[in-house]
């Protein structure tokens, strides 16, 4: 009923974070998903707790060893568990991953550090690799909150009725959002467009519509379906 989660990682202290606040934090305290952090450190056996080892081939850096990955992995792993690697090769975290995600029972988050993750430990235990978007962080830890915000906001009685009524009510389902206005009515000279402070309910739907219609033509022109495009007026 509920997400477990395994964050395998060798700054185990890095979690819960910025989950623990808010929205995830009450979604945490309520039971609706755990977060365990697990030290990778822990499955190590040599005086050192040494992690990473030189690339065969060489170059820089290193690499994260399989052995105390795989242990740690092996450790936690259940039948049904969903096992993940943080990896910019990954394949793209998007919303209908965070969907998926919702309905496991077990979730492992691996987390590497150093230039990456020795090729073995994903063929060995199957993993996938999800990527949070192409650009280079310092481990996958930051990407793994990224997935658990992401994830955790979905599950049902995460939001209150009043959160998940605004979130539905200002989604234009697979376009940008419409630009948002609050008090005061002229800031510096910016004035809240008109029709906002008009009190007409559907003129402001249909211009908020507008709106994210455009947006999107300008910004992600990628997302605009030929149904948007007739919208538009192509
Ligand atoms: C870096 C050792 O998709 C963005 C990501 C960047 C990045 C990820 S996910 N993991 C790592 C890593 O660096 O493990």
């Amino acid at each position: 009923m509920s997400l477990d989660v395994d964050v395998l990682t060798i700054f185990p202290h890095m979690f819960p974070g910025p989950l623990g606040d808010s929205i995830t934090g009450r979604a945490l305290a309520g039971g609706l998903a755990t977060i365990r952090a697990i030290d990778v450190r822990d499955f190590t056996h040599d005086r050192h707790k040494s992690v990473d080892d030189y690339p065969y081939g060489g170059g820089p850096g290193m690499v994260m060893r399989p052995e105390p990955l795989v242990a740690a992995i092996e450790s936690v792993r259940r039948p049904a568990s969903r096992v993940v690697l943080l990896s910019p090769t990954g394949q793209s975290f998007t919303h209908a991953v965070a969907h998926s995600l919702t309905s496991e029972s077990h979730v492992v988050l691996i987390c590497g550090r150093y230039e990456g993750v020795d090729e073995r430990v994903r063929l060995a235990t199957r993993a996938e690799e999800i990527s949070i978007g192409d650009f280079v962080l310092t481990g996958g830890e930051i990407a793994a909150m990224v997935v658990l915000d992401a994830v955790i906001r979905l599950l049902p009685g995460a939001l209150t009725s009043n959160e998940a009524w605004q979130n539905e009510s200002h989604s234009s389902a697979g376009l940008l959002e419409y630009p948002q206005y609050t008090r005061p009515p002229d800031f510096r000279g910016l004035r809240v467009p008109d029709v906002l402070l008009s009190g007409h309910h559907a003129q402001v739907a249909a211009w908020r519509r507008q709106q994210a219609l455009a947006r999107t033509r300008e910004r992600r022109p990628d997302l605009l379906t030929p149904e948007h495009q007739a919208e538009l007026g192509d």
